[in-house]
Order: C-alpha cells, then structure tokens, then sequence
C-alpha cells in the first residue's frame, strides 16, 4: 500500500488494482474550492489512462464527506469566475462519471450539492450510518450546477427528485439506501471496509468484461431499447475472443479460480 499526497486536500492511496483518493479538507467539511476541483479533474484525467487501475474508492475526511462547492470562496466572486468555475465542474464530474474504473464512493458524512453530485458520478455509492445527502442549493437562493437535477432523478424519479431539491433537506443514510441513491448503509468504523470488500470483488473480474459492462449499463441511459440490445450482443461476440474469457470458461471446466489478464 503506497499513499501520496496528490494535492494539498488530495490523499492517493494503491493497492495493487485498487486505488483510493481521500478528500482531506476536514475544516471546511471537504467543501470543493477552484484547486481542488482542479486538481480532482487532473486526477480524473491521469487515471483514464492508467489500465492497472481497476477500481477507484473516493472517500472524505472526519464528519464531512462534501459539504458542497466553497461557499466562501465563492462569495463576491465576478460572474465571469462563477461561469467559469461551473464549466470546470461540469468538465471534471463528467470525466469521472466517464472514467473506465469503477468507481465507488464511500460517503462518510455530509455529502451536500457539489458532494452529492460528486457521488452521483460514482457508480456505487456506500453511506456511512451518520451520512447526510441532499441538495441545499435552495437554501442559498440557488440551484444545483453539477448534475443534481438531472442524475438524481434517474436513480429516484422526478417527483423524490423535486422534493429533495425544491425543500433543500438532508437525507439520512437509511433513506438514501431505500430511495435507491445508496447501494448500503454502513456503521462509521466500517465503511472504508466495506468499500475495499466491494473493490477487491470487482477488482478480481475480468477487467475488459467489468469495463464493458459498466459501459453498457452507462450507454443504455440514453440508447434506446433495440440498439442497446444490439450492442450488448456485440460486446459479448468480442468478450468470447478475448483470452480471459477462454480462461475463464476453462477454470469453471477445471474447478479452479481463473487467472485473468485483461487480454
Ligand atoms: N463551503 C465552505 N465552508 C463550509 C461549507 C461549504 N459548503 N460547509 C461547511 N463549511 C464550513 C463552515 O463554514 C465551518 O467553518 P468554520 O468552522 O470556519 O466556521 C465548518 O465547515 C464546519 O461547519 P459548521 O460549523 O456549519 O458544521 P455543522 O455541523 O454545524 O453544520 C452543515 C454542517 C449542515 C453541513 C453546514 O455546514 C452547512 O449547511 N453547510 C453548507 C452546505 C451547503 O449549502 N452546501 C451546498 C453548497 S452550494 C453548491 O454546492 C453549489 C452552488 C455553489 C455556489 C456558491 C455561491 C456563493
């Protein structure tokens, strides 16, 4: 296990296929400003291209996953900066929305506005029992700028969706897990474990079957019905050339545990 500091609120921990970025801003309750949101598209970017990187785990620090953009820093900012800040939130949220790893993340408190949004990006999401999630914008006379309007109702539906938005109330962890925006809820101590038990199931599958399958699932959302049939069966017809998939079928023939390589 080998852990950097990638920037100065930005904790990089791997282990072997797995990689975990910690969210360190304990004072402002992770509260994402222009250089961290900067340097997570950075990270977005850097870990695309890193094919030995299967899963990714993204965490917080303390009682804070998220609590949102800086509200702070963006007091008096010019209009100019603000339109600005929401282009690059939007380029780095959709970088990690589309980035080839799964991802998973791990919310260990407060996940509100730019923080839920973030997690939304996430293909799982694991809620600590002392958990918040919502959508406060409201609160300040604003409205989500990151996805909040719009991936959260593919999970909830609309009218949840509204109701969360339009009243700007925190949900706690056991809601998020009914309602269908977390996958589990865990108690606080046992969270990260329980995100590095999901990350070591997902890392030990064929990577080009666990990429194209999330990619498939990703693409249906907006792939009508009969092309995304048509898609999957393509997919599958290049999974059976691949090597693993020989291996794979192999080792269930010689009831042993298959040895992928991503080829
Ligand atoms: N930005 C900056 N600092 C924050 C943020 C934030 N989003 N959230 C918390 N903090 C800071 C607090 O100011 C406080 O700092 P200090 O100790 O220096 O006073 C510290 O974190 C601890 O917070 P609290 O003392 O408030 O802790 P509580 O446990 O009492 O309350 C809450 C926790 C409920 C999370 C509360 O802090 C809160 O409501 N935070 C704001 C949440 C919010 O509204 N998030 C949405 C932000 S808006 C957004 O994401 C998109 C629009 C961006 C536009 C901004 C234009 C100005």
């Amino acid at each position: 296990m080998t852990e950097e500091r990638i920037h100065p609120n930005l904790v990089l921990t791997r282990r072997d296929a797995i990689k975990e970025l910690r969210i360190d801003r304990e004072a402002a309750l992770g509260a994402l400003n222009f250089e961290i949101m900067d340097a997570l598209g950075d990270f977005a970017r850097s870990l695309a291209d890193d094919g030995d990187c299967r899963v990714l785990i993204i965490t917080g620090t303390g009682k804070g996953f998220v609590a949102g953009a800086d509200i702070a820093g963006y007091h008096g900012v010019s209009q100019t900066e603000f339109d600005r800040f929401q282009r690059r939130s939007r380029k780095t949220f959709d970088e990690i929305a589309a980035l080839p790893q799964i991802t998973i993340c791990a919310v260990n408190g407060y996940a509100l506005g730019g923080g839920l949004e973030l997690a939304l990006c996430c293909d799982f999401i694991l809620v600590s029992e002392k958990a918040r999630l919502g959508l406060p914008e409201i609160k300040l006379g604003l409205l989500p700028g990151g996805g909040g309007t719009q991936r959260i109702q593919r999970l909830i539906g609309p009218m949840r969706t509204k109701e969360i938005l339009l009243t700007g109330r925190l949900m706690q962890a056991v809601e998020a897990v009914e309602c269908g925006i977390a996958l589990k809820s865990l108690p606080c101590g046992e969270l990260l474990d329980g995100a590095r038990e999901l990350a070591d199931r997902l890392a030990a599958q064929a990577p080009l079957a666990l990429a194209e399958g999330k990619r498939l699932v990703d693409d249906s959302i907006d792939t009508p019905l009969s092309a995304g049939l048509t898609f999957e069966q393509r997919v599958l017809g290049a999974l059976f050339a691949t090597e693993d998939a020989k291996e794979g079928i192999a080792a269930f023939l010689e009831k042993r545990n298959p040895d992928f390589r991503g080829k």
